[in-house]
C-alpha cells in the first residue's frame, strides 16, 4: 500500500479544543484544563509529538492573547509545533449585536477593522500567514436591515482590512449558513465568500468548516469547485448530526470525509504546494481533549490513506465508459479498504507509536496535568 503521500500532509489544530467547551446548557470543565495559551499549545504539542500529523496550533483573539508573543512561539517551537492561523474575534462584544464588518454604523465597523488590524500585528509576531475571518453578523428578522447595504458594507471593511495585509499575508474568509442569527448570515454559503474572495484579490480564498452547510449538502462538489477555481484557502474539519456540532471529524460521517478527501486526492491538493490549510474546529464537550484531537488527526490521515487508495485511471476508465456501477465500485473498494495496520507500520517506521491513543494513556500526561495545574482558572470556549 503506498502512503508515501503521507509523508508531507499535515493538519493544524484549533488551541480552543484544549479549554473546557459545551453547550448554552452547560460548559463542563476536566481535571487538568489549561488555564493560559501556554498550556494550551503544551496539549497540543502532546498530539503532534504522539502522531507526527499535528505541527501548527492555530491561535483565537483574544481568547489566546499573550503579553510576548515571541515567547509563547519559544514556548512552541521547543515543543515541536508552530503558531499557526489567526482568527479573529468578534462574536462577543455588544457593539457587535447588530453586526461587525456589516453594522450600519461606521464607528462600529471601524472598531472591527482595527481589531483585525490587531490579528494582523500578531501575526507578524508569531510567524504566522493566515488570518482566518469568521463573521456571525446576520439578521433575525426580514426586513431588519438592508441585505444588499450590509453586503456593500462587508466589501469596504475587508478591503480596508486586505489593504492593510503584508505581501506574504493570507486572508481566509469562513462561511457559515446559520447561527448566531436565524433569518440571514452575511457570509452564508461557499459562492457569498467567494465573491468577496474574487473582489479583494489573490490572497483571500475561501475557508470550508465541515459543519457549516444544510443538511444533505454535497460538500465534496463545493470543495471541487472552489480547488477548479483555485479559491479554496482552508479547511475546518468536524462532523456534526444536525447544526454546527463540532464534533470529531469522521465521527459522524466518515464516508463523508472520505468522499471530500477523494475529491481532494484527484485534485492533488493533500500536497503541500496546493497552499490548502487543513485545520480542525472542534470542541469536546465531554470527552478528553488530547485523546479526542487524537483521534480526530487520525481519522483524518485515516480517510486520506483510504482517498489514496482510489485507482484513479481505472475510476477514469469506468467513468468515460459510463460504467456507473463500475465507477462507483472503484471508490467504494478504496473506501472499504483497511489502512489501520499500515498506518500504524508506518508510524513505527517513524519512531511513532503504533497506537498513539495508548501511548498517551501511558504516558501519565494527563495525571500529571491534573495534579500540576491546581489553582488559577481553567481556560472555557468563550473565556
Ligand atoms: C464559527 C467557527 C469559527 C471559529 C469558531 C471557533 O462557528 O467555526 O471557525 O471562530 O467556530
Ligand atoms: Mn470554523
Amino acid at each position: 500500500m503506498n502512503l508515501s503521500a503521507l509523508d508531507d500532509f499535515t493538519i493544524e489544530v484549533p488551541s480552543w479544543a484544549y479549554g473546557n467547551s459545551g453547550t448554552r446548557f452547560k460548559v463542563f470543565t476536566m481535571p487538568g484544563g489549561p488555564r493560559n495559551p501556554y498550556e494550551k499549545i503544551s496539549d497540543a504539542a502532546q498530539v503532534n509529538r504522539l502522531t507526527g500529523l499535528a505541527p501548527r496550533v492555530s491561535i483565537h483573539i483574544p481568547w489566546d492573547l499573550v503579553d510576548d508573543w515571541s515567547d509563547l512561539r519559544a514556548h512552541a517551537e521547543k515543543l515541536g509545533v508552530k503558531l499557526g492561523a489567526v482568527n479573529s474575534n468578534v462574536f462577543q462584544d455588544d457593539d457587535y449585536k447588530l453586526g461587525s464588518l456589516c453594522h450600519p454604523e461606521k464607528r462600529v465597523r471601524d472598531k472591527a477593522i482595527a481589531h483585525h488590524k490587531l490579528c494582523l500585528d500578531v501575526m507578524r509576531q508569531t510567524g504566522s500567514t493566515d488570518l482566518k475571518i469568521w463573521l456571525p453578523d446576520g439578521l433575525n428578522y426580514p426586513g431588519q436591515d438592508s441585505l444588499r447595504g450590509r453586503q456593500d458594507r462587508l466589501a469596504d471593511s475587508l478591503q480596508q482590512i486586505y489593504a492593510a495585509m503584508d505581501d506574504d499575508q493570507r486572508l481566509l474568509l469562513e462561511y457559515k449558513f446559520f447561527e448566531p442569527y436565524f433569518y440571514s448570515m452575511d457570509i452564508p454559503d461557499w459562492g457569498t465568500s467567494l465573491v468577496h474572495c474574487l473582489a479583494l484579490g489573490d490572497r483571500a480564498s475561501v475557508v470550508l468548516d465541515t459543519g457549516h452547510h444544510a443538511p444533505g449538502t454535497n460538500i465534496e462538489f463545493i470543495v471541487m469547485q472552489l480547488l477548479r477555481v483555485k479559491k479554496l484557502g482552508a479547511f475546518d474539519f468536524n462532523s456534526r448530526f444536525y447544526a454546527d456540532d463540532d464534533l470529531i471529524v469522521g465521527s459522524a460521517d466518515p464516508f463523508q470525509l472520505f468522499r471530500i478527501l477523494s475529491e481532494i486526492v484527484s485534485l492533488g491538493a493533500h500536497r503541500p504546494e496546493s497552499g490548502v490549510n487543513f485545520m480542525l474546529d472542534q470542541c469536546h464537550n465531554i470527552e478528553e481533549k488530547i485523546p479526542g484531537q487524537i483521534r480526530s488527526v487520525l481519522n483524518v490521515e485515516q480517510a486520506l490513506a483510504k482517498a489514496l487508495q482510489v485507482d484513479q485511471e481505472a475510476l477514469a476508465a469506468a467513468q468515460v465508459e459510463g460504467d456507473v456501477l463500475g465507477a462507483h465500485a472503484v471508490l467504494m473498494d478504496a473506501y472499504e479498504t483497511d489502512v489501520r495496520g499500515a498506518l500504524a507500520d508506518r508510524r513505527e517506521q517513524r519512531g511513532l507509536p503504533r497506537d498513539p491513543l495508548a501511548a498517551y494513556r501511558h504516558s501519565g500526561y494527563a495525571e500529571s496535568i491534573a495534579t500540576t495545574r491546581t489553582g488559577g482558572a481553567q481556560l472555557s470556549w468563550g473565556a
